[in-house]
């Protein structure tokens, strides 16, 4: 299991929280993901034989954010 902290600077309300979460929460391998709105950050805990950390950043990407870390 891996535990990444990235950034993403243009979160800024729960809506942003909800959408982020719910993309990277429905993919196949991650275990938890925790949107912090005050710094901005994605904390993603996820089974790194299952998932890699790009496919986690694209799902994130997607929704219209750029991401960092
Ligand atoms: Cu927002």
């Amino acid at each position: 299991m891996s535990e990444v902290l990235l950034q993403a600077p243009e979160i800024h309300c729960d809506q942003c929280k909800t959408s982020i979460e719910g993309a990277v929460g429905i993919i196949d391998g991650v275990q938890s993901v925790e949107v912090g709105i005050a710094d901005a950050t994605v904390r993603v805990a996820y089974d790194d034989a299952r998932v890699e950390l790009g496919s986690i950043k694209k799902a994130i990407e997607a929704q219209g954010y750029a991401v960092f870390g």
